[in-house]
């Protein structure tokens, strides 16, 4: 009962740190689009070419921008004129069918460790979120182990101790320079033995080239598979949202070399330009699967569509 009040009041807090967090980009753009109604009510042509404009300006991306678009051309060719209201409304309808729903997991087994691999370039909060991560199974109930796969750099590991101390969650680590695969090889076998519900690795940003990443991190998934040949059951790319197009070259990179289920979308509290998630979904057809709103433990929600939109207007 107590838990069960837990949980609400999580997801009530959440709600609002989503709502916080959007708030740069919430300003961003219903000001500007509000001032684009200024002292009309009905929508023309004009007025759609300057909502065109301000979608382009929030990130939107062309071609979820053409489509919004088109709808309100539509609408405005079946209504004849439309209120502030109902633009608003075709506006927040379209964005949310934009957006592609992951395909649902297949539960894993009774008694089977999921695995999940947080990857991405330097400093796009990778480890934040694997704290985060970790908090978000704690309220699940679930068991947690951590793997301490960034031994490139030293603060690295330190970092994340600091975290898993404060949740109370083991970690398996080595020393500098250690290799990844051998750490998170290690880390599954402990967290296997010891019946842990999710082992959650984190991974390094950068090596000496893009090539060694890559070739690491395809090491670390294929020793994983001795274990359990269905690991990593996700992996995970954090982008920094505050990036804006590197993020999507980052993405194909990854995906090509590794193979990626879906984004972490960190940093949307620090950018006006949030529309990106609608161009991330467009380009990419890879799922944004959670977003980032703060640096805390609890600042990390799953990614809902329709909350999102409704959050990106009221
Ligand atoms: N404002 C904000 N800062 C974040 C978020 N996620 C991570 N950070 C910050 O970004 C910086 C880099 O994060 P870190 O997890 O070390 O990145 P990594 O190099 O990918 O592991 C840190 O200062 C984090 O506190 C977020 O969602 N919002
Ligand atoms: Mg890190």
């Amino acid at each position: 009962m107590f838990k069960l009040f837990n949980r609400k009041a999580q997801k009530e807090t959440t709600k609002a740190k989503v709502s916080q967090g959007l708030k740069k980009t919430r300003v961003s753009l219903t000001q500007r689009l509000a001032r684009v109604f200024l002292g009309q009510t009905v929508v023309d042509q004009n007025i759609i070419e300057e909502i065109e404009m301000v979608l382009l300006s929030a990130d939107v991306g062309v071609s979820s921008t053409e489509s919004i678009i088109q709808s309100l051309k539509d609408a405005l060719s079946e209504y004849g004129e439309l209120t502030k209201e109902q633009t608003f409304k075709v506006i927040k309808n379209t964005m949310v069918g934009l957006i592609k729903q992951p395909k649902h997991k297949t539960k894993l087994p009774k008694g089977h460790t999921k695995v999940v691999l947080v990857v991405g370039v330097n400093g796009v909060g990778k480890t934040t979120s694997v704290a985060k991560l970790v908090k978000r199974e704690q309220l699940e109930d679930k068991k947690v182990l951590v793997a301490a796969g960034d031994t490139y750099r030293a603060a690295a590991v330190q970092q994340l101790r600091t975290w898993c101390e404060r949740l109370d969650v083991p970690i398996v680590a080595q020393q500098d320079g250690a290799d990844p695969a051998a750490v998170i090889y290690d880390a599954l076998s402990s967290a296997k033995a010891k019946k842990m519900d999710v082992m959650i690795a984190d991974t390094a940003g950068r090596l000496h080239t893009q090539d060694n990443l890559m070739n690491e991190l395809e090491k670390v998934q294929r020793v994983l598979k001795k274990i359990d040949e269905h690991a990593p059951h996700e992996t995970l790319i954090v982008l920094d949202a505050t990036t804006g197009q590197t993020a999507f070259n980052q993405v194909k990179v990854f995906s090509d070399l590794i193979g990626i289920d879906g984004i972490i979308l960190t940093k949307l509290d620090g950018t006006a330009k949030g529309g990106i998630i609608f161009a991330i979904q467009d380009k990419l057809g890879v799922p944004v699967k959670y977003i980032g709103v703060g640096e805390g433990v609890d600042d990390l929600s799953e990614f809902k569509p329709k909350d999102f939109v409704e959050a990106l207007f009221d």
